[in-house]
């Protein structure tokens, strides 16, 4: 066979193969095996130099002529794969916008949450700063700040989870009121603080108590602060909460860091005082702690009680929402029982 028929050969298996494959890496195949360095056309043209001067121009050009017809069809049959490939790729990619979507079930924030961003929300409105304190605190801050010193008797009121010593995790956010006060700067005017937060206490779970609760600590300073303030200020927020027709009434109590002490009900949102099931027949709810701090508690953080008084107040956003919503247990709210839970959907 002579070098052309060699060639021409090769062209038609060549132009054959390049036909019938249908991968991308099969055409790099066919080109490295017929075009490369080791391939039949280069080994033609090697094979060049035992011709006759005047065959080796003839065989030369029908070469090189072979090689551009088998590069054209490779690259042809190139773009032509690949473009079979990019239309698979989108075809297996291909959204049925039509089909039905996966509902998505949207959280809410928990029902204890909603009441405390509502009561902030309130006391922001009334100029209130929002502070928060520590959850492990210290007995120096939580007890004797508060003007119950080490064998105080009045510590039974608040049976207490000690870390040490002298570290506990707090019973009430009152602490919140000594370090607040103590960093306060009055040249700039009157300390009105709330402190929302959890608690912790060694009560005995039952419907009404949990060893963990929340409070919001309220604390106003400033000169000639008076029972009235804490009355029309509490009255207000208590309107504001639960209706406008809300009373309050205060009576008498004790507690080591507020004199003098009240406890503060008021008129009972769901039969508007006549008497009911909530209220227990007798119109009013009891709804927080609050007095006027004891001087001893404004000494203690350096505020001369002479020249400044004030009021301070805590309440428990558990019982609240226990009460808005008419659930009896306040263990429900700490049980993570999404059945209970997403009764609350908030606004
Ligand atoms: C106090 O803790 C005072 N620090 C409140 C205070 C602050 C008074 C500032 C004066 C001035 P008391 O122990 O009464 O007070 O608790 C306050 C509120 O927390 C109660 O009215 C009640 O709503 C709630 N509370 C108390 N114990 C529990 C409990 N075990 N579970 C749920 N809520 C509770």
């Amino acid at each position: 066979m002579s070098l052309q028929e060699k060639l021409e050969a090769l062209k038609h298996e060549t132009l054959a193969k390049i036909e019938e494959t249908k991968e991308l890496a099969g055409l790099n195949q066919i080109r490295v095996e017929t075009l490369g360095k080791k391939g039949p056309i280069t080994e033609v043209l090697r094979g060049m130099k035992d011709l006759s001067a005047e065959e080796r121009p003839k065989v030369g050009s029908f070469a090189n002529e072979i090689r551009d017809i088998i590069t054209k069809e490779i690259e042809a049959k190139k773009e032509l794969l690949e473009q079979l490939a990019l239309q698979k790729a989108l075809e297996d990619e291909t959204i049925d916008v039509t089909l039905p979507g996966k509902p998505m079930k949207q959280g809410t924030r928990h029902v204890l949450t909603q009441i405390i961003e509502e009561i902030e929300d309130i006391f922001v409105g009334m100029g209130y700063e929002v502070v928060e304190g520590f959850e492990v605190e210290q007995d120096h801050y939580n007890f004797e700040r508060m003007n119950l010193p080490k064998d105080h008797p009045a510590r039974d009121m608040q049976d207490t989870f000690y870390i040490s010593d002298e570290i506990l995790i707090r019973t009430h956010t009152s602490p919140v009121q000594a370090r607040t006060m103590e960093k306060h700067d009055f040249s700039k005017g009157a300390l009105r603080m709330i402190s929302p937060g959890k608690v912790f206490r060694r009560d005995t779970d039952d419907a009404t108590h949990s060893h963990q609760f929340h409070q919001i600590e309220g604390l106003v300073i400033d000169k000639n602060v008076t029972m009235a303030d804490l009355k029309g200020t509490l009255e207000e927020v208590m309107q504001k909460m639960f209706g406008a027709d809300r009373k309050i009434r205060l009576r008498p109590s004790y507690f080591p860091f507020t004199e003098p002490s009240v406890e503060v009900d008021v008129s009972c949102f769901k039969c508007g005082g006549e008497g009911c099931s909530v209220c227990k027949h007798t119109g009013w709810i009891e709804i927080l702690g609050a007095g006027m701090v004891h001087p001893n508690v404004l000494k203690m953080s350096g505020i001369d009680p002479e020249v400044y008084s004030g009021f301070a107040f805590g309440l428990g956003p558990d019982r609240i929402a226990m009460l808005r919503y008419g659930v009896n247990d306040i263990r429900n709210f700490y049980l993570n029982d999404l059945r209970f839970i997403s009764q609350f959907k908030g606004e």
